[in-house]
């Protein structure tokens, strides 16, 4: 009878259920475009602890720890037999990231994560690192994820032990339990935050990509790109168009990226992105909305100006901080928006809003006019109307 274990696994036991179980509140009155919730959604902690410890007491007396889990996030998102389901980022001790699925009854609250990690497929040039995946259900019937494959630059300098190479890993399953690996996207760049478009445009596949020089820079890429596959089984960017820019002082000057495929609206495609900029902490990233044509989802249609989400508060800070991603969102039929988000890659939150809330913020709040005085324009407007329309009001 070992007494010290028994008595710390009780009080893992119970530290991990209350953190599984507990109820998420609303963070009200919000700004009406969507609302926060109190707590995070997914984090280390939740990890199941026959991830970490061997629970057998003959061979870990003491119940240390064999298997650090270090962070829950970046989680892409999709509705699945009826539950809410992540396919979490998750990252050991030892920095190497992996897929996890956790899943919810909600979608804000009660996630807890299947008993196994998702077994990956590795092609004959195996990476050394996986994340960030976005699931599409295509109406080709599969299920689709894309996900950052990371490799050493086989070109890098001796001592050069950070150079590495992007490219979109491609898996499909039926069942989020067995995956299919097909080849990588061939590109003449490296690529990062791609994503399938869940409806075929004029027969073939099209993807969001986001073409980049190197492994952190953007370069000469613009923005978000759009391309044309004839076949998903080999992917291979032909034709690739900028759709979404980046732009001197903006919240994307330095580099943006898809989120999860976008909503279909009858107003047009609901888009949510992320647009990183430059400032002395280091990188900011922020989430940001545009929308695109029905009849061309490569088409922009509207765009408000700057951020919908920055971190604030404990989303300040993490293992890279100042950083919100998203690669999730789950649109219900009741047009109930759950908006998955990481902050500063270390954790997930969900945030939730309404599919004509989302269209009405995309479509009725003024675009970026590119400088100060045009801003100023902007807000007069809308001081002026007000002003005008509360002195009506109390006549
Ligand atoms: O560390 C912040 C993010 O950095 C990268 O984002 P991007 O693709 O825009 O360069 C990714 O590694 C992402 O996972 C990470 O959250």
């Amino acid at each position: 009878m070992n007494a010290l274990f028994n008595e710390r696994l009780l009080q893992l036991e119970k530290a991990h259920a209350f953190l599984i179980t507990r109820n998420n509140k609303k963070i009200l009155p919000g700004n009406g475009i969507f609302e926060r919730y109190e707590n995070p959604v997914l984090t280390a902690d939740h990890a199941p602890l026959f991830w970490r410890y061997d629970l057998n007491p003959e061979t870990n007396p003491h119940l240390l720890e064999r298997f650090g889990i270090n962070a829950a996030f970046n989680a892409g998102a999709m509705k699945f037999n009826g539950k809410y389901v992540l396919v979490a980022r998750v990252e050991g001790n030892d920095r190497k990231s992996f897929f996890a699925i956790a899943e919810s009854p909600n979608g804000t609250d009660n996630f807890k994560f299947w008993d196994l990690p998702v077994t990956l497929p590795q092609l004959s040039d195996p990476e050394t690192n996986v994340y960030d995946m976005r699931l599409t259900r295509h109406e080709d019937g599969w299920i689709y994820g894309i996900f950052c494959a990371e490799r050493k630059d086989p070109s890098a300098l001796p001592g050069d032990l950070s150079s590495a190479i992007a490219s979109a890993g491609i898996v499909r399953t039926r069942d989020l339990l067995t995956w299919e690996r097909l080849p990588d996207l061939k590109s003449e760049n490296q690529q990062r935050n791609v994503v399938l478009h869940p409806e075929f445009v004029r027969g073939k596949y099209a993807l969001y990509t986001r073409p980049q020089e190197g492994f952190i820079e953007a370069g000469k890429g613009g923005g978000i790109g759009w391309a044309l596959i004839d076949d998903m089984t080999n992917a291979a960017v032909r034709d690739e168009k900028i759709i979404n820019h980046r732009f001197y002082h903006t919240i994307k000057e330095v580099k943006n990226g898809e989120g999860p495929h976008p909503i279909k609206t009858p107003k047009g495609w609901l888009h949510l992105a992320h647009g990183v900029r430059g400032c002395a902490a280091g990188l900011r990233y922020v989430l940001y909305m545009y929308m695109t044509s029905l009849d061309d989802p490569s088409e922009l249609i509207a765009e408000p100006a700057g951020y919908l989400m920055a971190p604030v508060g404990e989303e300040r800070t993490g293992d890279v901080s100042n950083v919100l991603f998203t690669n999730g969102w789950i649109a219900d039929d009741n047009g109930t928006v759950f908006l998955y988000y990481a902050s500063s890659d270390t954790r997930m939150h969900v945030a939730t809003s309404k599919v004509d809330r989302l269209v009405d913020y995309c479509m009725n709040t003024p675009a970026d006019g590119y400088n100060s005085a045009t801003s100023v324009e902007t807000l007069k407007n809308l001081i002026h109307k007000n002003l005008f329309y509360l002195s009506d009001k109390r006549i």
